[in-house]
Order: structure tokens, then C-alpha cells, then sequence
């Protein structure tokens, strides 16, 4: 698995699979959620809505990933992750680790070859940007070595300089 980054908005790279940072609703939101509603349009939140009826009642929780249509996006699938919101007082790392994770394992599980992903949780939940690229970089090469399926490529998405110069200097 080869892992890379491309800088910039992420609903502009062709991949297989888009992981989004939802939250728990999967209604939408702000930040690269709107983005991907925005330029995916309604297909997505219409199967969000019907994942919400028929499995998520109480929506998808932190640290859990699941996918749907990616619209009229250039990809095949959107997989909708939680992000932990961040806490001085508690350490939620495992939760930021399991969403790259069960967002790979999904992505295998339908077919994807190509993922992408943003910076999880480093925008409106408050991580620390070179934190949430350091375990960003860490979980998905250590899955790299490990992954047995489909996925022969992670595009890791900065958006910003901030976020591009954590995610280069964790990766090398
Ligand atoms: N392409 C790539 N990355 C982006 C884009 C984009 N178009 N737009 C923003 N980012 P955030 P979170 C970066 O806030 O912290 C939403 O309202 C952004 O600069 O999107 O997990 C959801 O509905 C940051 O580095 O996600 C939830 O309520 C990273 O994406 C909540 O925000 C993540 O920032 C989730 O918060």
C-alpha cells in the first residue's frame, strides 16, 4: 500500500473512496463535511438518512466508519467517520486511531483501491493539527504493512500549510 499526499480540497481528487469527518448525525455539517454535501450533492444525504432510519437510530459513534454513494463526487464511495472531539483532560487518541482504521477496513470491505483522507478531528473538534497528522501518518502506514485486500493507495489530504507541513514531516 503506498501511502501519499496531495494538498488541497479534497472533494477535487479522484479516489475510489473519500473519507469524510462527519459527525455522529450524519446529517452534514461544516468544514470538509459541507464540502463533500456540497459538491456530492443529495444522494449522499438521502442514504445517510436511510442509514439513520434502518441501522443508526442514535447515529454512527465515535471512532466507527461506514459508507455510502459518493454522488456526483469523483469517487465511488464517501466514508462517513466520527472524529473524537479533542479534550485536555481526557485522552481520546484511540478513538482518532480507530477511525483510520475502521475507515481502511470499510474501505477494503467495498472494493476501494484508492482512499483518501483528511485531517480528522483537526478542525471544528479541536485536535492539534501536528498531533492528529503524527497519528494520522502513524495508523495508516502501520496498517499499510498489515492490510490484507483491495487498497493499494492512502491519498492523506491536508488543507492548509499547517496541516501539509505536519503531514510531510510525520511521513518522512
Ligand atoms: N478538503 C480537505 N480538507 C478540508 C476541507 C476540504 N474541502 N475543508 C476542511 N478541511 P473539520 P472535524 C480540513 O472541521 O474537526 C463538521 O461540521 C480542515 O482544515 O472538517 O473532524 C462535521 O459535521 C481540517 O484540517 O472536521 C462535524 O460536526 C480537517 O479538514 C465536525 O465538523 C477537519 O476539519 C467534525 O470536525
Amino acid at each position: 500500500m503506498d501511502v501519499r499526499i496531495e494538498p488541497g480540497d479534497i472533494t477535487a481528487i479522484a479516489v475510489d473512496a473519500i473519507v469524510n469527518a462527519a459527525n455522529s448525525s450524519l446529517m452534514g455539517g461544516g468544514g470538509v463535511d459541507g464540502a463533500i454535501h456540497r459538491r456530492g450533492g443529495p444522494a449522499i444525504l438521502q442514504e445517510c438518512r436511510r442509514l439513520r432510519e434502518r441501522q443508526l437510530p442514535d447515529g454512527l459513534p465515535a471512532g466507527q466508519a461506514i459508507a455510502t454513494t459518493a454522488g456526483d463526487l469523483p469517487a465511488r464511495w464517501v466514508i462517513h467517520t466520527v472524529g473524537p472531539v479533542h479534550s485536555t483532560s481526557e485522552d481520546r487518541s484511540d478513538t482518532l486511531i480507530s477511525c483510520y482504521r475502521e475507515s481502511l477496513r470499510v474501505a477494503v470491505a467495498v472494493g476501494a483501491r484508492s482512499v483518501s483522507f483528511p485531517l480528522i478531528s483537526a478542525g471544528v473538534y479541536g485536535w492539534p493539527i501536528d498531533d492528529a497528522a503524527r497519528i494520522a501518518v502513524q495508523t495508516v502506514t502501520s496498517m499499510a504493512t498489515r492490510i490484507e485486500g483491495t487498497v493499494t493507495e492512502v491519498v492523506l489530504v491536508p488543507f492548509g500549510e499547517r496541516a501539509e507541513a505536519a503531514f510531510r514531516a510525520h511521513l518522512s
